[in-house]
């Protein structure tokens, strides 16, 4: 057998899937659709749960997290001027971490380097064969040669557009899915964040959520229709609106620079089931997506990886299969409870432009039963900190 396991995909999920398998003494290889730039030149995540900082630190990469990460003990919910403060460290003794997904994956692959770990960037058509065989196989293309793995266990951490999940066949997947009527515009800007902590704004004219990466670095979106595209978007155009979602005094403190990244992400909410397939198991956006509303995708990328890497560890170390065999349910629990959270907020936050007087009275009512209910507030909290793994 050539490797124990072969991870597809370089990502956070991959990258981290990686990490605590080798420092566990497993043989891994990482095969990688892009180059090593592009990867990190994506730049999503900005919120980790305090779970997800632990793990990091398990894995051994948290050296420039826990120096340059910004801890946070609450959010701003506004709607309107009207401002919510959730104290997330009051309400359940937690916090979470501002830092960025391309930070985290700078330092995986550098902990990875490191450690000696073999990376394959460039490759193409992937082909996963015999998972129900005694060794599964994967086949890909690099430089025009055509190379075969042999391995026990494959694990899919492609992302949404991956091969893996597709590797199950259509008749023995459920999937499971929302496609909401908008994205979220983001940008880049080199300039001093507007708030201490971050701002999900509802309004009239849409959501706006303001978030950060460092002292001078900020991360900001709007909702934007789905036929938008970024080049409609000018920075004065974008700068307009923004101020127009968030509460004037926010608004009247805001500075404005240019914009150094802009994008538009569609919000989905999708789950694929089962995540194993005999000898292989999907891991993070592979198996499942959510809108960004509540900051999960990279935090459920990492409990996957929790839940795996035990199971793993048993059933390579120990020959204790019980972990492979309840990882798709273990994992699965988890991730629809923050399925749920997302498309919570997604619902509370968001204008809908085709919602009727009901559907629009119901999302003043929750919004205006957060803002006096400590209750409703704890449980928000509860959700966006994270659940237990
Ligand atoms: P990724 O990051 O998509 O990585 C998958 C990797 O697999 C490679 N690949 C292949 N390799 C070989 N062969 C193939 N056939 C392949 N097909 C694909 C790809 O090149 C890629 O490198 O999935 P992973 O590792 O599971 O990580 C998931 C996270 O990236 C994702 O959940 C988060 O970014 C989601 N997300 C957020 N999550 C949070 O926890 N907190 C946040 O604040 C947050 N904000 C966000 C987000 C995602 C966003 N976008 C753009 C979708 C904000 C945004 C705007
Ligand atoms: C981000 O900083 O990019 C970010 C923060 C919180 C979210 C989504 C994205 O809910």
């Amino acid at each position: 057998m050539d490797h124990q396991v072969v991870i597809i995909g370089g990502g956070p999920s991959g990258l981290l899937l990686s990490q605590f398998l080798n420092r566990s003494g497993i043989s891994t290889i990482i095969l990688e659709r892009s180059s090593r730039d592009h990867v990190l030149s994506r730049i999503r995540a900005g919120v980790l749960e305090w779970g997800s900082v632990e793990m990091l630190r398990e894995a051994g990469v948290s050296a420039r997290l826990d120096a340059e990460g910004i801890p946070h003990d609450g959010t701003l919910i506004t709607d309107g001027d009207r401002e919510i403060h959730i104290d997330f460290k009051a309400l359940t003794g937690k916090q979470v971490m501002v830092y960025g997904q391309t930070e985290v994956t700078q330092d995986l692959y550098q902990a990875q380097d490191a450690m000696g770990t073999t990376i394959v960037h460039g490759v193409e058509d992937v082909v996963i064969d015999d998972l129900d065989a005694a060794e599964a196989r994967v086949s890909y293309t690099r430089d025009g040669a055509r190379h075969t793995l042999t391995c026990a266990y494959v694990a899919g951490c492609d992302g949404f557009h991956g091969v893996s999940r597709k590797t199950i066949p259509e008749a023995r997947r459920r999937e499971f899915e929302r496609v909401y009527p908008f994205g979220w515009l983001g940008i880049l800007s080199r300039t001093p964040p507007v708030n201490d902590e971050l701002i999900y704004a509802n309004s009239e004219h849409g959501f706006a959520l303001a978030s950060m990466r460092n002292p001078n670095l900020v991360r900001y979106y709007v909702q934007v229709p789905l036929s938008d595209r970024p080049e409609d978007w000018s920075d004065d155009r974008f700068w307009t609106e923004f101020k127009r979602r968030i509460p004037a005094d926010a608004a009247a403190r805001l500075v404005t620079g240019p914009s150094i990244e802009k994008s538009i992400a569609p919000l989905r909410s999708f789950v694929s089931e089962p995540l194993r397939w005999g000898r292989m198991f999907l891991v993070g956006d592979a198996a499942h997506i959510v809108p960004p509303t509540g900051a999960k995708g990279l935090n459920l990328a990492v409990s996957d990886v929790h839940y795996l890497h035990e199971a793993l560890v048993k059933a390579l170390k120990q020959g204790d299969d019980s972990g492979i065999d309840d990882y798709s349910a273990r994992a699965l629990d988890r991730i629809w409870k923050a399925m749920r959270f997302s498309w919570q907020m997604t619902m509370m936050l968001h204008r809908f432009d085709d919602e009727d007087g009901f559907a629009a009275q119901m999302r003043r009512a929750t919004l205006a039963h957060l803002a006096s209910s400590e209750a409703a507030q704890r449980d928000l909290a509860e959700n966006y900190v994270g659940l237990p793994f």
